[in-house]
């Protein structure tokens, strides 16, 4: 799985790492805006309910506040729209819970939504089948609109001017294209475009082909179901009615429609002091001609260069800079397009605000080097509020970074990893960042060991949801972080996976806290686990577990396993409850200290294969 694990191509190495050469660049961008950001990250049972953990916010100037749901189907009635966030004294967004991240949007399960006409489908866990498309929906449940007039209708809950809509079509093909339409209080407001091109791919469940063959329905099982579109559709008042519906002209045979997320998208601002407009050095936007070698030029010109609102072609080169600060009108707002979307930051440090990049990856490559930021300069860089969809992978560190920030984004709808801190990376800092829909790991951190030990790098308040493939965290040796975050809704493997895996270093000082693992797990390779150390290539060490929450795992809730000894590990309040398989499977050899971790509402709390030592503290029980 290293195909999943890092993007790199199923062995180790590999040329996703386009990145860390340098000298040629790529790297992509998407619209952004400066806009603030809201949590999302719920729980929930399968069925549905869910305690909040999202929060909301709002920032740059946006207004929102919002939250989260990332699970379930929002027990809450209205409009379905699931968690909400709370303020602090001072006005300030917090999460309920202190986990996820703060996002500026509030995110409405379909199912919970009114339905006219439709089915409701699922919940189901059944992966990798055309009649079970909601095992990769959020909750495991969407809604189908297959006949005209059919709609599926929430209520707006905050002041909105923007949509996202997660819906799956069946596959036509790449350049497949069709409308949904938006209804705002039984009026018609407008289209949004949408495509089979960025999904279906096919292939066995555990075959990865990595190669044109993922797009042949002749190849295997189909998988990878769904994509999202969004759209700035003016002003919306709180109370107000949003309806997805298929109308007469709009022509998919059906729509399968997850959830829909509404924003308050701040308005483009005007030029920063001390930037250099790009338009005024050649590049023009909104005209759909290529502005590669344009923007090229600028960014050899000035370090600072500003892009106004607009969408700018990418056709043909990707952006090779050194320490520029670029930056946009907004992640909405400013977008940089097409397949050559990409920056590569090859010396110096980059900075990179306020922008989108809308890629145009339709299958997954690893020879290909489809990365919206990469290169070897990367140390000191900052990304942020920028959001990248349809690339291979979001972010991948250059070799031996030190020291990257990355916060308050979005990666997704990717045919691979989301974010890679990779190859030797130390000091990383990945926070209030949302990565959905990955065909790999959502966040991994990856330690080869032809490369330096990372260390020191952090995933904080961050939202994994729905990786298609590999793990929300994929943690490959090396010395991290995870605390107060999410994941919710893995189709295939861990929601959070610690490998001695992949060509991995050895474990260094590794926490895990403060972490909720939402119907987590998958049957790729066979049953993982919702929280799995996978010795497979060397002792696994160094690993403190705790304050993890894993709700209504497909399988096994924590998973031990591997041929060589796990040890010096531990778990601490860890709570366990109504796993799909065993509380607690081991598979493995070794020993963890374990104490405070109930398991409640498993058919059986312990299955150990082959006496694994399980070093018992206090406040153990079910299992
Ligand atoms: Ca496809
Ligand atoms: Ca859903
Ligand atoms: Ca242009």
């Amino acid at each position: 799985m290293c195909a999943l694990a890092a993007c790199g191509t199923g062995s180790s190495s590999d040329a996703d790492d386009t990145s860390a050469t340098g000298g040629t660049g790529n790297n992509t961008s998407h619209a952004g805006s400066g806009g603030s950001v809201v949590g999302n990250a719920g729980s929930g049972n399968p069925g549905g309910g869910n305690a909040p953990i999202g929060g909301s916010l709002s920032g740059g100037g946006g207004t929102t506040v919002t939250v989260g749901g990332g699970g379930g189907s929002a027990g809450v009635a209205v409009g379905g729209a699931s968690t909400i966030g709370s303020t602090d004294p001072s006005g300030q967004p917090t999460l309920p819970n202190g986990r996820g991240a703060i996002m500026p949007f509030t995110e409405y399960e379909a199912e919970a939504g009114n339905v006219m006409g439709g089915v409701v489908l699922g919940p189901t866990r059944n992966a990798n089948s055309t009649n079970d498309i909601a095992a990769e929906a959020s909750g495991r449940k969407a809604v189908r609109l297959a006949a005209t007039g059919n709609y599926v209708e929430i209520k707006n809950l905050y002041p909105s001017n923007s949509i996202v809509v997660r819906y799956s079509i069946p596959d036509g093909g790449l350049d497949d294209k069709h409308t949904i339409s938006v209804y705002v209080d039984g009026q018609m407001r407008q289209k949004l475009n949408v495509t089979s091109r960025y999904s279906w791919s096919y292939g066995g469940p555990d075959d990865f082909a990595n190669t044109a063959v993922e797009n042949n329905p002749g190849s295997g099982t189909p998988h990878h179901f769904f994509d999202e579109t969004h759209a700035l559709i003016g002003d919306i008042a709180v109370g107000s009615m949003v309806r997805i519906q298929k109308d007469g002209d709009d022509t998919a045979a059906n729509y399968d429609i997850d959830f829909i997320d509404m924003e308050q998208v701040s308005p483009a601002p005007a030029l920063p002091a001390g930037f250099v407009n790009a338009t005024t050095c050649g590049v023009i936007p909104n005209d759909n001609k290529d502005d590669s070698a344009a923007i090229q030029s600028c960014v050899t010109r000035t370090k600072s260069l500003f892009f106004p609102e607009g969408v700018y072609n990418i056709d043909s080169k990707e952006i090779s800079l050194q320490g520029v600060t670029i930056r946009g009108a907004g992640m909405w707002r400013s977008v940089f397009k097409g397949y050559f979307a990409r920056f590569d930051c090859y010396g110096q440090g980059c900075k990179f605000y306020d922008f989108g990049i809308d890629g145009d990856t339709t299958q997954r490559d690893d020879s290909s080097p489809e990365t919206g930021f990469t290169g070897a300069g990367m140390s000191g860089s900052v990304i942020e509020h920028i959001w990248v969809e349809h690339k291979k992978v979001g972010v991948w560190t250059g070799d031996n970074t030190n020291g990257i920030s990355i916060r308050n984004s979005r990666f997704r709808d990717m045919f691979a990893d989301g974010i890679n801190i990779a190859c030797g990376t130390k000091n990383a800092l990945v926070e209030h960042t949302h990565v959905r829909n990955t065909g790999d790991d959502a966040f991994a951190n990856w330690s080869l060991n032809t490369c330096g030990a990372n260390s020191g790098n952090v995933f904080k308040n961050v939202y994994a949801q729905l990786p298609w493939r590999a793990n929300c965290f994929g943690i490959y040796g090396g010395g991290s972080t995870i605390q107060d975050s999410v994941c919710a809704d893995t189709i295939q493997y861990p929601g959070i996976l610690l490998g001695r895996m992949f060509n991995a270093n050895a474990f260094s000082a590794t926490k895990v806290t403060g972490v909720s693992l939402i119907r987590a797990g998958g049957p790729q390779y066979g049953q993982q686990g919702a929280l799995k150390l996978n010795s497979e290539q060397g002792p696994v060490q160094n690993i403190q577990i705790s304050n993890i929450d894993i709700d209504s795992s497909t399988f096994a809730g924590v998973h031990f396993a591997g041929a060589n000894t796990i040890d010096t590990v531990s778990l601490d309040h860890v709570n366990v409850t109504n796993p799909g398989g065993c509380g607690i499977l081991a598979q493995g050899l070794g020993a963890a200290d374990m104490s405070n971790v109930v398991v409640t509402g498993a058919g059986a709390g312990l299955c150990n294969e082959k006496g694994f030592n399980f070093i018992k503290g206090a406040g153990n029980s079910g299992w």
